[in-house]
């Protein structure tokens, strides 16, 4: 921008000098040096003379060339200025239209990108929020885990300090064995329990529940119901091995198992009476005794047989009942001779199932008067409903005593040797004159 006003300056004297030179016409240098003057101060690059016109236009032509050569480089050089600048313009002008366009076609777009990251951020800050809860929640479960954990190293610390005592059985298993509980009470155990037993013809030695009375009598029992807390709807294998909990002072159900019960029973020249105890839901306890018991081996499907019915008030419930629903009811009801089925074993007189039906291993005919694995009913009372899809009875049935939709609260069976029972209250004398049973009450 500076060089302009020179090129200007430099102009206007080029060309004031031609107009001069157009207007004197021949003006030479002879003719100027007549114009001299007292006022003249000469200087050097005028000569000694003060200049005159024509004095002027020489020193001026002198330096014409120089200063035409000058100009032109000048010129040259603003013209390339003037290109350069051109160039720049045009640049600026195409970054202004340039950045117009851009601000015109792609505003929105930003805007609308600038909008939707602004709406990214607002879901960011929320994931944050809620991650922030949920980190929250899980330092909790943290918290309580730790806690958990150092309650847990609490226990593990204390159990470790209890493996290093040496291992007590709380149960108490009496000393005294024998071929059965009357052999033990006969050695001199006097008190009720657990002992091991081994029949005559048994390849080990078992345990078993033994109920010593004062007079005596050791009974060896082989079945418990009291609360129905064990479930006798079990198979084949089951009734045969045994199942449920024996327990040292009596409390606990359990099935002793038809092997144990045929090797006990059949052990040789002993013969046994089994008794059978009852209590109903008010209280009340009766029993039943069958002189003779016997189970079967297995191959004849552990048979239940009894030479005859040995008395009790509870009434001949294996003999079956007249229900009134058929003349056979009785006939069909009894169990004596009868072989054990299970629900997965069909030895009964029944076209179809009766342990399947039932929901029980027993000596079933067609099906029973007496159940004693059947189903256990709290209260006693139940219906065909309850009873289940096949709506027969199926409780804990002694149909002698009470109806065949009551069930028992508790039962038992045990063996002892004829030769002891009548050695005790002398129960069995009264229990002779109730052949025949009571019926329901
Ligand atoms: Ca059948």
């Amino acid at each position: 921008m500076v060089k302009v006003p020179v090129q200007s300056f430099l102009r206007v004297v080029w060309e004031k000098w031609v107009y001069m030179r157009t207007r004197r016409g021949q003006c030479s240098s002879k003719q100027t040096r007549g114009d001299y003057s007292e006022d003249c101060t000469p200087r050097d690059g005028f000569g000694k003379y003060c200049p005159t016109t024509c004095g002027v236009a020489d020193y001026l032509n002198k330096y014409k060339p120089v200063v035409d050569k000058d100009l032109d480089e000048m010129e040259d050089i603003l013209d390339r200025i003037t290109n350069l600048t051109t160039g720049a313009t045009e640049k600026v002008t195409y970054m202004k239209d340039s950045a117009t366009q851009h601000q015109k076609s792609g505003g929105d777009v930003h805007y609308k990108r600038s909008s939707s990251i602004l709406d990214d951020v607002q879901r960011f800050e929320k994931t944050i929020v809620s991650q922030e809860e949920q980190i929250y929640q899980l330092q909790g479960m943290l918290e309580s885990n730790k806690k958990r954990m150092l309650d847990l190293k609490q226990m593990s610390i204390q159990l470790d300090q209890r493996c290093q005592d040496p291992c007590k059985d709380t149960v108490e298993i009496k000393p005294t064995t024998g071929k059965d509980c009357q052999d033990i009470a006969n050695k001199g155990a006097k008190t009720s329990g657990l002992y091991y037993v081994k029949p005559l013809k048994a390849k080990e030695q078992f345990l078993v529940y033994c109920e010593i009375d004062s007079f005596g009598r050791g009974f060896t029992v082989l079945q418990r119901r009291r609360d129905g807390s064990v479930d006798f709807n079990k198979d084949w294998v089951q009734y045969k091995e045994g199942f449920g909990y024996l327990s040292p002072d009596d409390t606990t159900e359990f099935w002793l198992g038809n092997e144990k019960m045929h090797l006990l029973s059949t052990q040789a020249t002993i013969p046994y009476v089994l008794r059978i105890e009852l209590t109903d839901w008010m209280g009340n306890k009766k029993h039943a005794d069958y002189a003779m018991f016997k189970v079967g081996p297995e191959v004849d499907m552990y048979r239940l047989t009894y030479a005859f019915y040995f008395g009790g008030d509870a009434g001949d419930a294996f003999d079956g009942f007249d229900f009134g629903d058929d003349p056979s009811d009785k006939f069909y009801t009894s169990h004596n001779g009868m072989q054990f089925s299970t629900s997965d074993k069909d030895n009964d007189k029944f076209q179809g199932n009766c342990a399947k039906q039932d929901g029980s291993g027993w000596w079933m005919n067609r099906c029973h008067a007496a159940h004693l694995n059947g189903k256990y009913y709290q209260g006693g009372k139940y219906t065909e409903k309850d009873a289940g899809e096949s709506g027969y009875d199926n409780g804990i049935i002694w149909a002698t005593w009470h109806n065949r939709w009551y069930s028992m609260k508790e039962t038992t069976m045990k063996i002892i040797p004829t030769s002891r029972i009548t050695a005790g209250d002398g129960q069995q004398t009264g229990g002779v004159k109730q052949f025949g049973g009571l019926g329901d009450i």
